[in-house]
């Protein structure tokens, strides 16, 4: 499939916004979604919508089956050992605040450090302030070089003995770089601490493989990788798992249920309390289906071509900043941007006009703004839909937002 094939396959790409057509540049921000994903929810809500693990009923049956079907797609799709590795929750923001929660409240004390770095997420910052605030355990923040990427040496200087809990991003949703997780990870262990990764902006985009990385913990949503919102992932590895204790307690995950005391079911249920997301997790399963019918393989380099093809598009409109590496290999496919001194939502609302939609603003990194020196950001960020007819037509709306605010001011 090309990707003009792989465009008709998405329903919301075929309109009109402000009399143009859409060129929908905010991926980053959440995927659009192909037939099969919609079709596969639509079946379920038509066809066999039921409760799951309950009732010997057959549209019980079939529900169980879809959803637990796509947890072993899930596991197949990261190279998890086994299911029981395999947690639904809402989306990369309650995977970490899940590990934070149980790992890091069972096993933080006070001198203890966690490392993430400037470039997280606020997902990835604000769950470790927290329970950095009920243990006593130190928050310390990663340096980042020039460019916005990790040197391993700076790894080495800041994870420490006293570093019980390593956090990172695989893929920045701003600076778009891609960072050496499985380096990271190693020496995360070399000194006793584990590895998180937030996998939202790389689970989409690229081959991901656990035990290969080696990672303890991988967060991702759905949402962002053709799926619908409100499922997203927490894989664990089985030791950690296994000790942790649930966050969320109620129906669904529990074995037996005393006047004073209860007991939790096995994995990977005891973390999934209550009606779990079926709807979400049978689509997120066709959606996988879906990216692996293309290609990992295949979409990362695309997406990169399309990187490298706006980077250089972009750079040569004068009074153009760039953030993140200059050279399109270090990059996944996103660009972020200012132009002159047009504020952001000033160009994104040019755009729009366009029929372009881009992301203004923080980009729920409010300490990389600070690292960067800046308020907010423009941001286009591509996915396999997209083209580099898409690019011209996004280069060609930032010349007449430039001409825009050039005659204004
Ligand atoms: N981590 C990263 C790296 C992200 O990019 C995002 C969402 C999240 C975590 C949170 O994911 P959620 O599905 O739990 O919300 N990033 C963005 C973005 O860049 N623009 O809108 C959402």
């Amino acid at each position: 499939m090309n990707a003009r094939e792989i465009r008709q396959m998405f329903p919301i790409l075929d309109q009109e916004v402000n009399g143009k057509p859409l060129v929908y540049l905010d991926s980053a921000a959440t995927s659009q979604k192909p037939v099969p994903v919609i079709e596969a929810i639509d079946k379920y809500y038509r066809e066999y919508n039921s409760n799951v693990h309950r009732g010997v009923h057959t549209l019980g049956t079939r529900a169980t089956d879809g959803y637990e079907g796509a947890r072993e797609k899930v596991r197949k799709f990261i190279n998890a050992k086994s299911t029981e590795e395999v947690i639904f929750t809402r989306g990369t923001t309650t995977s970490i605040n899940t590990v934070a929660a149980s790992y890091g409240r069972d096993n933080l004390n006070e001198g203890d450090e966690i490392v993430i770095t400037y470039m997280e997420h606020h997902s990835n910052i604000i769950p470790w302030q927290q329970v950095a605030r009920q243990t006593g355990a130190t928050l310390k923040y990663l340096p980042l070089q020039e460019d916005g990427t990790i040197s391993l040496e700076d790894v080495r200087e800041t994870v420490t003995s006293n570093t019980k809990i390593v956090s990172i991003m695989q893929v920045s949703n701003v600076l778009g770089v891609m960072n050496p997780i499985k380096e990271i990870a190693k020496i995360a262990h070399e000194n006793g601490a584990i590895m998180v990764v937030d996998g939202a902006q790389s689970a989409p985009h690229m081959k991901i493989d656990v035990q290969d990385l080696d990672c303890d913990f991988l967060a991702f949503s759905g949402h962002k990788m053709c799926g619908p919102t409100g499922i997203g992932v927490l894989y664990g590895k089985k030791k950690h798992l296994e000790k942790m204790e649930p966050v969320e307690f109620g129906g669904e995950m529990i074995d037996f249920v005393g006047l004073y005391e209860s007991t939790w079911k096995e994995l990977p249920w005891k973390f999934e309390g209550g009606t779990p997301i079926i709807a979400g997790a049978i689509g997120l399963g066709a959606a996988i289906d879906f990216l692996e019918q293309i290609g990992l393989d295949e979409i990362e380099a695309y997406e990169h071509k399309l990187a490298a093809y706006a980077m250089e598009k972009m750079s040569s409109i004068d009074g153009m900043t760039i953030y993140g590496p200059k050279e399109a290999s270090k990059r996944a496919g996103l660009v972020t941007f200012n132009i002159d001194d047009v504020h952001p939502h000033d160009v994104a609302t040019v755009l729009d006009a366009e029929g372009i939609a881009v992301r203004a603003g923080h980009h729920c990194a409010q300490p990389l703004m600070k690292w960067l020196k800046v308020s907010a950001t423009a941001r286009a960020s591509f996915y396999l839909y997209n083209t580099e007819e898409d690019i011209d037509k996004l280069v060609s709306g930032l010349v007449k937002t430039k001409e825009y605010f050039s005659d204004v001011f």
